[in-house]
């Protein structure tokens, strides 16, 4: 029978057969009235908010839904919401294979959206988390005394206090076991180190605050993530960290603070790596290239410079988690690796499935160093196997092409670069050399070789007599110089004053040369803060043309190069230039909350990229702080650098603290 009823009405059965229903089929003119009532309550609570939440008045509907679309837009990282296409934008450089530049998957945009792998990666990590009943991280308490958190494997160890060291100053060493340094006649200075000069000592101080400035807002507002997003004041991570919350600006940062005797915030983070920095039983996929340089320098850095032994028993923690990407046909290591389950994999992108040259030829340092201070040959015969397999390959015209397939040993596409995905390689075979005492001649041998190579083939002069170093795609070169590739004024000049030859002189012209280069690209934009990359045309120089390469990523690469230059030279310039750039920094990468990137330096009023970079506090404020040291503060005779700017002591520097 049909109904009149506005609400259905519903035909109960039992065991199959219909009941007949003894309910009244249709509503009283009081309780349609009733019902109503109820749905435009309900519809004015859905659907008010668009018109009068203070966030959303002030528009049509469909201006105001465009603003909650825009809203949303923003929070987009968060909501997984893609981010539009970006024309001639660094999406579409990473999405093309073998244009992808190296950078990207090393320092990933801070603007590319994190993928949804990253959100179920944290969930599960949450998840994880909730099940052994942790607690999240908390900020932790300033005013704590750092407790034992000693294995009791390790109180074997010696217990002593390092010379000058700031762990023996807080008066921790009752509970912090150290391996003291050698007996020695002269202890190389770790901290201080004040100029003579009262401007340089101004400047130095200057560095300091921002230091200071960058740390506290990461304390703040990050504390425990990777990075901080200082323009909306949160935790930031990017793909090179496997999605997980390892707190990579404590590791990276602290060697600075220790340098700076930033005291109080040394042990802060100290406490933070015993009691927290763990990385058992995470998920993640971490860039085995950017896990050695950062934490497992990181960490032996601080291990070199105060003796605590938890410094070192965590490198050798990480550096194990790394060992299983060694597992190749070559021994050549893949790019990334899981940290749970140890497969291993190249980046998709990279020329047939290839290695990249600047990561696994960017791990001798810290690797000869662990077994060093552990004592374990491992790690040292990962990185030996490397250079036997690379020395052996035969070299387009000498040159060492960016890519190389661990499972062949077959060289991939013939590019090859002095910045992205070629840059550390190079640095690696020299400082390898420095860092053995100058015993590893085959390292000089090979560096000498390569750069040798480079320069004939690579370098290049402008019309206006500007040197850079072009990128070279089998026999063509790309007239473009990268930003990462602004290292290499410091680099050749090192090879040039230790060489000491009649080449000597030449090399140092190509670093002055080359840094002058990076400089030019500072001071040609109205904010005097270098792009990503810059090219050489008829018609421009050292300019960005591609929306792309002008950013700004608070990167190292140019201050490290007058960082170098100063110590070789002297000439004041190059403090100059420096304090310039400082002055660039505080003008428009300092917010009120930590230090940003910039997104195009061509403009006056640039928009910031929300990211304080971890590398800011481990090399760009550390090179600063030292242009305007005394020389002796981390002599260039007693320490060598690491691609991250954490300083490894040399063969003979008393801090080696050599297992014995
Ligand atoms: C740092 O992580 C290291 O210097 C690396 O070698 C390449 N560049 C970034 C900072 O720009």
């Amino acid at each position: 029978m049909a109904t009149t009823s506005i609400l259905p009405t519903y035909q109960r059965f039992l065991n199959g057969a219909p009941v007949p229903s003894s309910t009244r089929r249709s509503f009283r003119t009081r309780e349609k009235h009733l019902i109503l009532l109820v749905f435009l309550t309900f519809g004015v609570v859905c659907f008010g908010g668009f018109f009068f939440l203070p966030e959303f008045a002030g528009g049509g509907t469909v201006n105001s839904v465009f603003k909650v679309y825009r809203h949303m837009q923003k929070a987009g990282p968060d909501l997984l919401i893609p981010a539009p296409p970006q024309g001639d934008g660094i999406n579409d450089i990473t999405n093309k294979i073998g244009v992808v530049r190296h950078d990207f998957i090393k320092h990933p945009d801070p603007h590319q959206i994190e993928d949804k792998a990253k959100l179920l990666a944290k969930i599960e990590q949450d998840l994880e988390m909730d099940k052994k009943h942790q607690k999240v991280l908390e900020r932790p308490d300033f005013n704590i005394n750092i407790h034992p958190s000693i294995s009791s494997s390790m109180k074997s160890e010696v217990k002593q206090k390092t010379i000058d060291s700031i762990i023996g100053k807080l008066e921790l060493a009752e509970t912090i076991i150290t391996v003291p340094p050698a007996e020695s006649s002269r202890y190389p200075l770790v901290t201080g180190g004040e100029d003579k000069d009262p401007v340089s000592r101004k400047r130095r101080n200057k560095v300091k605050e921002m230091m200071k400035h960058a740390w506290d807002n990461y304390v703040r507002y990050a504390w425990g993530k990777n990075e901080l997003r200082p323009v909306s004041r949160r935790g930031h991570t990017a793909s090179i960290f496997g999605s997980a919350n390892l707190g990579a600006t404590i590791i990276d940062g602290l060697d600075t603070l220790y340098i700076m005797g930033l005291h109080e915030e040394f042990k802060q983070g100290r406490d933070w790596i015993a009691e927290h920095f763990n990385l058992d039983g995470l998920s993640a996929d971490l860039s085995v290239f950017e896990t050695n340089i950062r934490f497992v320098g990181g960490l032996l850095t601080c291990f070199a410079l105060t003796g605590d032994v938890m410094f070192r028993d965590k490198a050798e923690l990480v550096a194990q988690k790394l060992l299983p990407a060694f597992q190749t046909q070559t021994g050549i290591p893949y790019s990334l690796i899981n940290i749970k389950t140890g497969s291993s994999r190249n980046y998709g992108w990279a020329s047939g499935g290839a290695s990249i040259l600047s990561e696994f030829g960017t791990l001798h340092l810290e690797f000869t160093y662990l077994s060093d201070v552990t004592g374990d040959q491992t790690y040292r015969m990962k990185v030996d196997n490397v250079r036997q397999v690379i020395r052996g390959l035969e070299k387009p015209r000498g040159l060492y092409p960016n890519y190389l397939n661990p499972k062949t040993g077959n060289w991939g596409q013939h590019h090859m670069s002095m910045g992205a995905l070629g840059d550390s390689f190079y640095e690696y075979l020299l400082k390898a050399w420095i860092q053995s005492g100058k015993e590893d001649q085959e390292a000089r041998q090979m560096y000498d070789d390569a750069m040798q190579a480079a320069i004939s083939h690579m370098l290049r002069t402008s019309q206006s007599g500007l040197l850079y170093f072009s990128d070279l795609k089998f026999d063509r070169l790309e007239h473009k110089m990268d930003h990462l590739a602004c290292f290499s004024g410091g680099l050749i000049g090192l090879g040039a004053t230790t060489l000491k030859n009649h080449m000597s002189d030449k090399y140092m012209e190509i670093a002055a040369g080359v840094t002058n280069t990076c400089h030019e690209s500072y001071i040609r934009t109205p904010t005097h803060l270098g792009p990503e990359a810059f090219r050489f045309t008829e018609n421009i120089e050292a300019k960005a043309i591609r929306s792309a390469d002008k950013y700004y990523l608070l990167r190292p690469e140019t201050v490290e190069s007058y960082f170098y230059m100063w110590r070789f030279t002297k000439d004041e310039k190059y403090r100059e230039w420096g304090w310039d750039f400082i002055e660039a920094l505080e003008k428009y990468c300092r917010t009120p909350d930590g230090y940003s990137g910039i997104k195009n330096v061509y403009l006056e009023d640039p928009i910031k990229d929300d990211v304080q970079q971890s590398y800011f506090l481990a090399e760009t404020l550390k090179y600063l702080y030292l242009l305007f040291s005394d020389d002796n503060l981390l002599s260039l005779d007693d320490w060598v650098f690491n691609t991250e700017g954490h300083p490894l002591p040399n063969r003979g520097n008393p801090f080696y603290r050599e297992h014995s």
